[in-house]
């Protein structure tokens, strides 16, 4: 498709079609053949790639195609490499150097600026990360003990003091962040990436779910857009939102705790509602989805409209009832700042959790709370100072 525009090099006599036809062997490391394929001499490197991405189920950032144990690049063409007849070449796929990722974000603790990435290792990242989350279920069943994290919204720095304190993502140390990743903050891309980078090494130690800034519309106007834009092309912020769009959205604690970045909706009367919800999807304006992204509590019984324009409130009689339909015991969510690091509501059936410290955007005392889930489901939570 891409290729229809080109033009073939200029030919003196016209040979027959078929005698430009060149035939790329494909094999992988073992010697095993992954695709026979027939190409024109103008096809580039990277259409190639293209075809093999559905045959191996490799995104074409993550192939490396060798010839001759020469890595080709992705703008060389079969008449450009002098391929003629029959020409056998090697895929392997890219490790996503996840170590050097974190240690290189870690060191840049402090900085104006985001750190040195280079793009193309950002690209295989979110590649790598859209994989992982598709084949994630859209309600996540765990187990603690977990560690519970609120909003971040670019704030790298506050990130880095979590994991310095609470300590690095392992198997005894395992997180659930509620999404609040970019926007606002002036480190959007460093803390998202960080984030990716952990999930991408330990994808069972590492729960991310969305919030309503990981999407395209929130992400292209609240800062996200911006940085991408500034330092690495809006081709990466475009990637970005894809892999935001695989994201799982909840996740269900010990069986009792629903953990969501917004809260409840009026159209969930079964937890059955969220798993069946369809990805990949931009986050809609209105129905479950949104909701569940998108509400807040409120002092107000009943469902409410909500002052953000978007989705609904939900009052203590609500949360309590909700809850007790849907056979749960605990709402935790985030979403909005509040002081203290964490707020209870309904007599300890809901509570909102933020997480960053003198939260920039609002210029107004806050405190980062963590939410500490132990093995038998209970709750304490740690409020982060100095
Ligand atoms: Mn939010």
């Amino acid at each position: 498709m891409a290729a229809s525009a080109s033009q073939p090099d200029a030919t003196e006599s016209a040979p027959s079609t078929e005698d430009l036809v060149v035939n790329v062997k494909v094999l992988n490391l073992a010697g095993s053949e992954v695709a026979d394929l027939p190409l024109k001499p103008e096809t580039t490197v990277r259409e190639i790639k293209r075809t093999l991405q559905d045959k191996v189920k490799c995104p074409d950032c993550m192939q490396c195609l060798c010839h001759q144990d020469q890595p080709l690049d992705d703008r060389d063409t079969c008449a450009s490499l002098g391929w003629q007849g029959e020409v056998t070449i090697y895929l392997t796929r890219m490790a996503l150097d996840a170590e050097k990722g974190i240690s290189t974000l870690l060191k840049s603790g402090g900085a104006q600026g985001p750190a040195k990435m280079q793009r193309t290792e950002l690209e295989r990242l979110c590649a790598i990360c859209e994989s992982i989350f598709d084949s994630e279920p859209m309600l996540l069943e765990l187990q603690g003990p977990l560690m519970v994290v609120g909003n971040l919204h670019g704030h790298f720095d506050q990130l880095l003091q979590i994991l310095d304190k609470m300590g690095h993502p392992s198997d005894t140390k395992r997180y659930l962040f509620l999404g609040g990743y970019v926007d606002r903050g002036p480190r959007s891309l460093d803390t998202v990436s960080l984030l990716f980078f952990f999930k991408a090494q330990q994808p069972d130690n590492v729960i991310l779910l969305r919030s309503n800034h990981e999407d395209a519309s929130m992400s292209r106007i609240y800062g996200f857009y911006d940085e991408c834009h500034k330092h690495h092309g809006v081709k990466l912020w475009k990637l970005f939102c894809r892999t935001f769009n695989s994201m799982p959205v909840a996740a269900l604690v010990n069986e009792r705790i629903f953990c969501v970045h917004g809260g409840l909706s009026p159209e969930l009367k079964d937890l059955n509602q969220i798993r069946q919800l369809k990805r990949p999807a931009q986050v809609p304006e209105s129905g479950l989805l949104c909701d569940l992204l998108w509400s807040d509590p409120s002092d107000t019984s009943g469902w409410g409209e909500n002052d953000r324009g978007v989705s609904f409130t939900w009052g203590e009689d609500v949360a309590k009832q909700m809850l007790s339909d849907l056979n749960l015991d605990l709402i935790c969510r985030s979403h909005q700042v509040v002081e203290g690091g964490y707020q209870l509501f309904a007599e300890g059936r809901a509570v909102t959790l933020w997480s960053i410290r003198n939260f920039r955007h609002m210029d107004m005392p806050s405190t980062c709370g963590v939410m500490m889930i132990s093995e038998d489901g209970k709750r304490t939570f740690e409020c982060l100072t100095e």
